[in-house]
């Protein structure tokens, strides 16, 4: 009887490895799990906006998907975690839009000093023809471009004096993306702008050996800045987007079905990501200010003379965004701020 057996299973594997025959009844697909990386912590909207991506994902695929989320740059920084995807060796990630531009410079048109008025445009040009050219315009490097989130309008801190005029930074250390419009935006300001990736910011500030960086004011409460950090000025001089991605490699491997799943999944939580981003920018600024940083609002003139002072950064990467290009994004924003 024993010898049946052995017999009966030798000749179902050999079915099985010859395809003759299914390895496991049918509809019993084994899950499959999706990785998603950022460098934000588990207390940032982007991670939040994860948490209702997985959420969709898990209950629309009836749990033929399950997604990892791993926080605080565990899988390495925004340039780190792009080139996973195009490896192959990562699913998701979400970067600002800043380090894209190693992989293609037209992508710098979005790191433009004083760039879109408010999020409301941003949305519109984001969300409309130019920014799918530019989601589209990914795989060619590898990467799925599924939708745009939210980092946000960024704000200045430092250590050392209360910034209210471009004078006022003059000689401060400032860290920044590691983008060229970011570089010399910082430089006509009369700083001295050190690239660096996100996660190396903290001990940085806290060993002094930068005077300061930027970021959306959510981001700086989150991360503790005011820890490190004796003043802020509310100066809205980048607006930064997230680009929520996913790898060509391990995207061509679906379905279609699947594909279109993870797509829309990717939009819903994009939207709840950049309304739950805007609602904490207050309690942040109130919570710098609580913790002792002094929070500079600029006067209109004020903030009038850093949008003088940076007017000509646009024209010295023309070359580089395409000239095509910069004309039509901001053709796109006159439209959209009508
Ligand atoms: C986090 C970064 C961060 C960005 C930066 O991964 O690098 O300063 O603003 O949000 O994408």
């Amino acid at each position: 009887m024993k010898n049946t057996l052995k017999m009966t299973g030798m000749a179902l594997s050999l079915l099985v490895a010859a395809g003759l025959m299914a390895a496991a009844p049918a509809g019993a697909a084994e899950t499959k799990t999706i990785k998603a990386g950022i460098g934000l912590n588990e207390q940032s909207p982007q991670y939040k906006g994860l948490l209702k991506f997985k959420e969709l994902v898990e209950a629309e695929s009836k749990g033929r998907f399950k997604v990892d989320l791993f926080a605080n740059a565990q899988l390495g920084d925004d340039a780190k975690m792009m080139t996973s995807l195009r490896a192959g060796t990562l699913e998701m990630t979400c970067p600002s839009t800043a380090p894209i531009a190693g992989l293609d410079r037209k992508w710098m048109v979005f790191d433009l000093p004083f760039l879109f008025p408010n999020e409301e445009v941003a949305d519109k040009v984001l969300d409309g023809p130019f920014g799918q050219k530019y989601l589209d315009s990914l795989p060619a490097h590898g990467i799925i471009g599924m939708s745009f989130w939210e980092n946000g309008f960024r704000q200045l801190t430092n250590s050392k004096v209360e910034v209210k005029s471009p004078a006022d930074l003059k000689g401060l250390k400032i860290r920044t993306m590691e983008n060229p419009v970011h570089l010399a935006t910082f430089k006509t300001l009369g700083a001295n702008p050190t690239p660096m990736p996100f996660s190396e910011i903290f001990s940085a500030l806290s060993e002094k050996t930068i005077d300061g960086q930027e970021n959306p004011s959510t981001t700086n409460f989150l991360q503790k800045y005011y820890e490190v950090q004796k003043f802020t000025t509310l100066s809205n001089h980048f607006y930064s987007p997230f680009v929520f991605m996913y790898s060509k490699k391990l995207w061509d491997t679906l379905s279609k079905e699947d594909q279109a799943l993870i797509l829309k999944a990717a939009k819903e939580a994009g939207a709840y990501q950049r309304k739950i981003n805007r609602e904490t920018m207050g309690e942040a600024v109130a919570g710098m200010e609580k913790a002792g940083m002094t929070v500079t609002r600029l006067t209109p003139e004020q903030h009038r003379a850093f949008v003088d002072a940076t007017k000509d950064i646009a024209g010295q990467f023309e070359k580089d965004m395409g000239a095509d290009n910069l004309k039509a994004i901001l053709e796109e924003i006159a439209k959209a701020a009508k």
